[in-house]
């Protein structure tokens, strides 16, 4: 409570569903901890939020270096759906999904959460072999995805346009309707309120710079821009920016870091009903429910930990929004942005213990870990607690890479990234 405004707690008198953000007030480290959580984005507080609440562990701090929330978290699409080919990750991600429906009032903070469906659209032979592919595999893991034809998809979403004269026209998609958005800096907002009420200290400004290591290898503390502070566990979460944190115990993880961009509109009156998703001409579009349009553009070809990105490249989306939403061309966008995401060879997350004992990992989300922020922080408490992985990670190790048990979804981005 002593880190909230009078605002904050009135607020809270009275349910608490509101966007207004409380100023936050970073406590001063303790000497230790029992754990440390590097990195306040989503995964990071929902992390130190189940620690807490599942596991009893109170005496908790997540070390930020910036701002809480001001990581991909608050830069993402909020694209969230979990329509992923293979049975390890159909579990992960629709954990998450499950987690994601009741997240509002398990946190009594209104992440806005919204399934309106995510239809994404096939331009080629190759596309509808991929996408019905999902579909089948999906449905076999309990997961739902459908697939529509060209008209059953414009009647799911209006303004797309199915005119066969298109360079490469819809000829199909796949649709899951539990698939949706939710307000991102929400999540990272409510699930910070929920560590701090459960005595979680969330130190923003300090940046860790070392991660020390007793005479055994053994972790014991991590050295921050406020001095060396003490921790029995050590959890990584810096997503982007998880090889050089890593680095500072020795460790080089099997990740690239790439920036990648979005945008977004002014906002007009509600008329785009739910998410589409294009690979073929690379395009991502919701409507936000201040009336923006939220786009997504692709990935820099070069790795970078530039947080800008190169200007051809949401260009090119626009090119393809257009092509796709005729009656948008004449919408002004208002700002784009971009984030740092790190990526695995097989696009697939490492949820991790690690060599180094009381050191654990969670990154290599790549371009897609909005939508995994509640299922990855659940069963990433599990492992940081116990020590060793929840059923639901176990796949996700660091040693898949040394035993060649990839978990490749390359495919199920549903965008070029
Ligand atoms: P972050 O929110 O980035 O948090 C990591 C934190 O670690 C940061 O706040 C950072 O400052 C901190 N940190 C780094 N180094 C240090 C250090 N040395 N000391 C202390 N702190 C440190 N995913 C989807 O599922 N759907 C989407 O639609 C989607 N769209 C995206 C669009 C864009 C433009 C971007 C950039 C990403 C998108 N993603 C999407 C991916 C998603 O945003 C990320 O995978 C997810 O938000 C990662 O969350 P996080 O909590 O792990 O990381
Ligand atoms: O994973 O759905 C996704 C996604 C959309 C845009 C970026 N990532």
């Amino acid at each position: 409570m002593q880190n909230f405004s009078a605002f904050a707690l009135l607020r809270r008198a009275f349910g608490g569903h509101s966007s207004w953000q409380p100023q936050w007030r970073t406590p001063e480290p303790k000497a230790s901890y029992d754990a440390i959580i590097v990195g306040a984005g989503g995964h990071g507080l929902g992390t130190a939020y189940y620690l807490a609440k599942e596991h009893g562990m109170r005496n908790i701090a997540v070390i930020e270096r910036g701002w809480l929330g001001g990581g991909n978290t608050g830069r993402n699409t909020t694209i969230i759906r979990s329509n992923y080919l293979f049975d390890e990750s159909a579990a992960l991600y629709d954990h998450s999904v499950k987690l994601w429906e009741t997240l509002s009032e398990e946190l009594n903070y209104n992440v806005m959460y919204s399934a309106r469906g995510v239809m994404m659209l096939a331009h080629t032979i190759h596309d509808i072999q991929v996408f019905k592919r999902h579909v089948h595999a999906n449905r076999a893991n309990g997961v739902d995805n459908e697939w529509l034809t060209a008209e059953q998809a414009k009647e799911f979403c209006p303004p797309l346009n199915i005119s066969p004269n298109l360079r490469y026209p819809v000829l199909g998609a796949a649709l899951q309707r539990r698939g949706g958005t939710a307000r991102h800096d929400a999540v990272a907002w409510g699930y910070a309120r929920g560590a701090d009420d459960m005595g979680v200290d969330i130190i923003q400004n300090c940046e860790v710079t070392g991660i020390r290591r007793d005479a055994s290898g053994a972790v014991m503390g991590v050295d921050t821009a406020k001095g060396f502070i003490g921790a029995k566990k050590v959890g990584v979460v810096a997503a982007g920016h998880t090889s050089v944190v890593m680095a500072m115990a020795g460790m080089r993880l099997p990740l690239e870091s790439f920036p990648l961009q979005a945008l977004v509109s002014e906002p007009v009156k509600p008329v785009f009903p739910c998410v589409v998703m294009s690979n073929t001409v690379h395009a991502y579009i919701s409507q936000s429910d201040k009336g923006e349009f939220v786009i997504g553009a692709g990935t820099d070809a070069f790795v970078s930990y530039s947080q800008r990105g190169g200007l051809h490249i949401p260009s090119h989306t626009l090119d393809a929004i257009c092509e796709l939403f005729p009656m948008f061309r004449r919408m002004r966008m208002l700002r784009n942005w971009g984030g740092i995401v790190d990526t695995t060879p097989d696009r697939s997350p490492i949820i991790s213990k690690t060599p180094v004992p009381g050191l654990y990992v969670n990154c290599g989300w790549g371009t897609g870990g909005f939508k995994a922020t509640p299922g990855s922080a659940n069963v990433f408490a599990h492992t940081m607690a116990r020590d060793e992985p929840h059923p639901i990670n176990a796949p996700f190790t660091l040693e898949r890479f040394r035993d060649g048990v990839m978990i490749d979804e390359a495919a199920a981005a549903a965008v070029a990234h």
